[in-house]
């Protein structure tokens, strides 16, 4: 299924206000020390989708939201995104060459500027959410500090780096069902739902809002490494822009390992389905939302 053309226009111009707002949010590559901020900005503007910041962008719509106000976690999430990326991509990790389509971070620039260079990243994000224009009222700082703890949760021990943990742990192990369920939601969906939820409280959600909104996130974020899983194994390299096939070369718990392909499109699908009814009382401000859904349950990269 094709978006509706008028959304997918905005979500194209929406990615391009992003780009934008990523540009501003970081210093330039000359300035010093310059090779960092050349490789922030290599990887960084390598060509990812930007699904992170379009869910942030698209959950403050969903609760009737300003954009200015939720831009700048929609910057942080994919700060915090791309770090992981080249973190995940080092030796010591999935040690990969390939990423977004060009050579990854630690093969143009080493090593131990690879390192640094998500860890820049890392801490740019949380550096930019917590930079408050001036005369930024005391509600927003107050939402802002609520979106800063989601994120910090989400990045943590019980998120993404446990997910990782648990990831790297499993390799050539027999993982059951429910434990790669839970390494899926830590290592993908934990950011995943940090933008959604983060995305709501800057838009100034109710609680119940809020509450909804967790349950299409939870949906979407596991979705999108069921379709991760069913893509590696599916696609190609030059479809991907990274690595294909990898998963079954390391041995990796995956959803196509331990369902087989028909099955994992199967539930792909029922999460979009119960995705897309979490977002029923929101109508047509969730527009964003639903589509995004769709894109990343049928996208082919
Ligand atoms: C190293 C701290 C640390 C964490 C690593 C997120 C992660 C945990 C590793 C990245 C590798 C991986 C397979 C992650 C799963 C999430 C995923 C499918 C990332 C790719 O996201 P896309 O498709 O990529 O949104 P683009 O390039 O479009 O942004």
């Amino acid at each position: 299924m094709t978006a509706p053309a008028g959304t997918a226009s905005r979500i194209d111009a929406l990615r391009q206000t992003v780009e934008q707002a990523l540009d501003r949010a970081l210093p330039s590559r000359s300035v010093w020390p310059a090779t960092i901020h050349e490789a922030v900005r290599y990887s960084l503007f390598a060509g990812g989708k930007r699904i992170r910041p379009l869910l942030t962008l698209a959950a403050g719509e969903a609760v009737g939201g300003h954009a200015a106000d939720v831009m700048p976690l929609a910057c942080a999430v994919e700060m915090i995104h791309t770090y992981s990326l080249i973190h995940d991509d080092l030796p010591a990790m999935d040690d990969d060459d390939l990423r977004r389509g060009k050579p990854t971070c630690h093969k143009v620039f080493g090593e131990a500027i690879a390192i640094l260079a998500g860890d820049a990243l890392l801490t740019r994000a949380f550096h930019h959410m917590a930079a408050l224009p001036a005369g930024e009222s005391a509600a927003i700082a107050v939402r802002r500090l609520r979106a800063i703890q989601v994120l910090g949760e989400a990045c943590g021990t019980s998120g993404l780096i446990g997910g990782q943990v648990m990831d790297l742990q499993s390799e050539g192990k027999a993982v059951d069902a429910t434990e790669l369920e839970g390494i899926h939601r830590a290592k993908t969906g934990a950011l995943l739902s940090a933008c959604v939820r983060g995305g709501a409280v800057l838009g100034g959600a109710s609680a119940a809002d809020e509450d909804r909104l967790s349950g299409y996130a939870s949906a979407v974020g596991l979705a999108f490494q069921i379709v991760d899983d069913i893509l590696d194994a599916t696609e190609g390299a030059e479809q991907l822009g990274k690595t294909a096939g990898k998963d079954a070369a390391r041995e990796k718990a995956t959803y196509v390992r331990i369902h087989g392909l028909e099955r994992s499109r199967a539930m792909a699908r029922d999460l979009l389905s119960a995705a897309l009814a979490a977002l029923g009382p929101f109508g047509a401000r969730a527009t964003l939302l639903s589509e995004l859904a769709r894109l990343i349950v049928e996208r082919r990269a």
